[in-house]
């Protein structure tokens, strides 16, 4: 058995990336594994975050978690401001980090942008809360997208490095689970962009509380292009997407990947049962199916989201379960770091 963590920024605007990139994955993984799974709030405000809102965006993660299939007695759900181990733990990594490891973050430089001087701190140390999260529960294994690929490296090296500077084998090493076909979805607007909850445009994401009028509206004007779609002759042998195909048709292949996705099956079947069809066909067909898939999710996270004391009694009762696991780790750390704990 595995121990897995992972988690989801309450910022707002969950959408159809971190549903099948995450969300989606981490209910399978609770059949065999020992799995915790986080509403990152501290993450969250490395921007501005409006209080009121962040609050309604933590339960609506938590309902996303639970209407999705996360079963809170199996597995650990909870907000991670709630377990001081996480903030605690990130202050031992801000000194065991350099720099220099810090200034190769590319997610770093998206969000900060041209004015890094006016980033906050946190949003600069934010790789470091992330390697806390997972090793104050010494997890092993963490499913995420693929734009979380460089910051687990970073994880896993500071384990590495605390582990060599004080001759101990105490973090464990750190895997990235990069699980599914939908690693990463793209913008609808832009094929090469990734779909994303800060982007400015509401057409450019799936949200995760779009109804059914509005996830075909906006699959409807979603950029495609005037050809036909390819039939399965241009998968290499293993049945994978070439990735010079992709970046000649990034919107039509992001937009097939989807219902790939969605519907479960390979880019073989996909291209296979659209082969030679364009998008005025294909995207009712994608339309149809996302609002399948989606309705009963996104209808139970309505209810839980109108029984706001049921989803904190969640966030609660998992948080105190965080905290008995996280606690004698974060003891054994202090220990092993020299602090006196007389
Ligand atoms: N487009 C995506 N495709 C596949 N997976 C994705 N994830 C995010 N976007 C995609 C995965 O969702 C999980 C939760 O992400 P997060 O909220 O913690 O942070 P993020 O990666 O910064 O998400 P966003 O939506 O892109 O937010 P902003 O706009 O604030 O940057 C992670 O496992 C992530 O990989």
């Amino acid at each position: 058995m595995k121990r897995i963590f992972s988690g989801v920024q309450p910022t707002g605007n969950l959408h159809l990336g971190n549903y099948l990139g995450a969300i989606r994955n981490f209910v399978g993984l609770q059949e065999e594994h020992d799995c915790i799974y986080c509403v990152v709030d501290l993450h969250a405000i490395t921007v501005w975050q409006d209080p009121a809102e962040l609050k309604q965006n933590t339960r609506e993660v938590t309902a996303a978690y639970l209407a999705a299939g996360i079963n809170p007695k199996a597995s650990i759900i909870f907000n991670q401001s709630q377990v001081p181990a996480h903030a605690e733990l990130a202050w031992i990594f801000n000194c065991v980090a350099r720099l220099g490891w810090l200034d190769r973050m590319t997610q770093f430089k998206d969000k900060a942008g041209k004015h890094k001087e006016r980033a906050s701190a946190g949003l600069y140390v934010y790789p470091n809360l992330m390697a806390a999260d997972i090793l104050a529960y010494q997890a092993t294994h963490v499913p995420v997208g693929e734009d979380q690929k460089q910051h687990l490296e970073l994880a896993r090296d500071i384990a590495q490095k605390f582990n060599h500077d004080y001759g101990v084998e105490f973090f464990p090493v750190i895997e990235p689970l990069i699980l599914g076909s939908a690693t990463r979805v793209m913008s609808l607007r832009d094929g090469t962009k990734k779909m994303s909850k800060s982007d400015a445009s509401d057409l450019s994401r799936i949200n995760m509380t779009d109804d059914a009028d509005a996830i075909a509206r906006k699959l409807k004007k979603a950029t495609s292009d005037p050809d036909f779609l390819p039939g399965p002759e241009i998968l290499d042998e293993q049945g994978a997407l070439p990735d010079a195909e992709r970046k000649s048709r990034p919107e039509a292949f992001n937009l097939m990947g989807i219902y790939g996705a969605l519907a479960q099956e390979s880019w073989t079947e996909v291209l296979t049962r659209f082969e030679g069809q364009g998008f005025g066909a294909f995207k009712p067909a994608l339309a149809e199916l996302a609002v399948e898939k989606l309705r009963p999710i996104t209808g139970e996270m309505q209810r839980l989201m109108d029984d706001p004391g049921y989803v904190d009694a969640v966030l609660r009762d998992g948080a105190e379960r965080a905290r008995g696991r996280s606690e004698p780790i974060l003891q054994a750390c202090y220990d092993i770091v020299g602090f006196l704990r007389p």
